[in-house]
């Protein structure tokens, strides 16, 4: 029996592809051209099988080009870039990375909440461009992590790691809010204490984004929501960038309204909105908060995983849950 046809969006690691062969004809993409959406329909013609990206929209247009597509493994957690209804209505199945990322990407969540509070950006531009001259008192001066209150907006996995960091390294007071509430005695082991979103924006001294983007959630930090944050606060986002209104979020750092954002996460990544290039309280990185070496390996070989299960046993290991939306990352 003729083998199926594989196409490997972007590039991966040596030793993923050389699994994927055994099974797949494979086409990848080791030059690691980011593909629009006319090339990637066009590289992608009769194959039967994607391993995506989140860059990569998968949408009904590229669905009805592709009719021979019949899994859609997706090297990540997140799963925005799919089209779920389109491809279900098509009988393409999806499957994503969870798990496996959970706790790299807690490191850096908690990595950029420091940098942020902390002021660590700004610092080590101090030293480079040569401006350390003297001290001062309140040279530097940033927001405490320690003993302070750390909320976390979406407590699926990642939040839970980030909240975990802050309760047991840091002694912080946790609270959060989420669609699905965490059993008491998940809540318990944490401790995190569960709030409305009024009181979660009021009383967070540090807000963690962690929520899947979805159309529910979509600047769901908007104007109104920086408003009710302390002035002192500082917001890190390793979700997505659409959850965040950035232009309010830009004003919001002007003005005084919260002290600083670290961001990892853009709209239009990789473009940053140009009000956040020029603020000195913002850290800024792109979008790497599971990129250790070890995670994404992880990350690819589930995806492979998921391709090959689903041609050996007809049954991918990780697919994205349904209802998908209601499940945080
Ligand atoms: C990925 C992510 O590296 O898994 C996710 O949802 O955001 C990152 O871990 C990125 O999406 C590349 O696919």
């Amino acid at each position: 029996m003729p083998k199926p046809r594989l196409l490997i969006a972007r590039a991966v690691f040596p030793e993923v592809i050389q699994r994927l062969e055994a099974c797949f004809e494979v086409d990848s993409n080791q030059a690691d051209t980011v593909l629009d959406a006319t090339q990637l329909a066009g590289r992608l013609g009769d194959k039967q099988a994607l391993l995506s990206t989140a860059g990569d929209v998968i949408d009904e247009a590229l669905l009805a080009r592709c009719p021979s597509l019949r899994i859609c493994a997706n090297l990540a957690v997140g799963f925005g870039n799919l089209d779920l209804a389109a491809m279900s209505a098509r009988g393409v199945v999806a499957t994503h990375t969870p798990g496996v990322l959970t706790e790299t990407t807690a490191d850096f969540g908690f990595a950029l909440l420091m940098a942020t509070a902390r002021r660590l950006g700004e610092g080590e531009r101090c030293v480079r461009e040569g401006q350390w001259t003297k001290w001062s008192v309140d040279f530097m001066a940033g927001q405490d992590i320690h003993g302070s209150t750390l909320g976390v907006l979406g407590m699926g996995r990642i939040g839970q790691g980030v909240a975990r960091r802050g309760a047991h390294g840091f002694g912080m007071r946790v609270i959060y809010h989420s669609r699905t509430r965490l059993s008491p005695a998940d809540e318990a082991a944490l401790p995190a204490r569960f709030v409305g979103m009024d009181e979660l924006l009021r009383e967070a001294d540090h807000l963690v984004l962690t929520l899947a983007h979805s159309a529910a959630t979509h600047h769901l930090i908007d104007a109104r929501a920086l408003a009710r944050m302390k002035p002192g606060a500082t917001l890190v986002n390793i979700a997505r960038g659409g959850v965040v209104d950035e232009a309010a979020l830009v004003e919001a750092l002007r003005s005084g309204g919260i002290a600083a954002a670290g961001l990892d996460v853009f709209e239009h990544e990789p473009a940053v909105h140009p009000g956040l290039l020029s603020l000195p309280n913002v850290v800024l990185t792109p979008h790497m908060a599971s990129a250790s070496r070890a995670t994404r390996l992880r990350m690819a070989h589930l995806a492979a995983d998921n391709l090959i299960g689903f041609f050996e046993t007809g049954r991918a290991l990780t697919p994205v849950p349904a209802p998908a939306l209601s499940a945080p990352a």
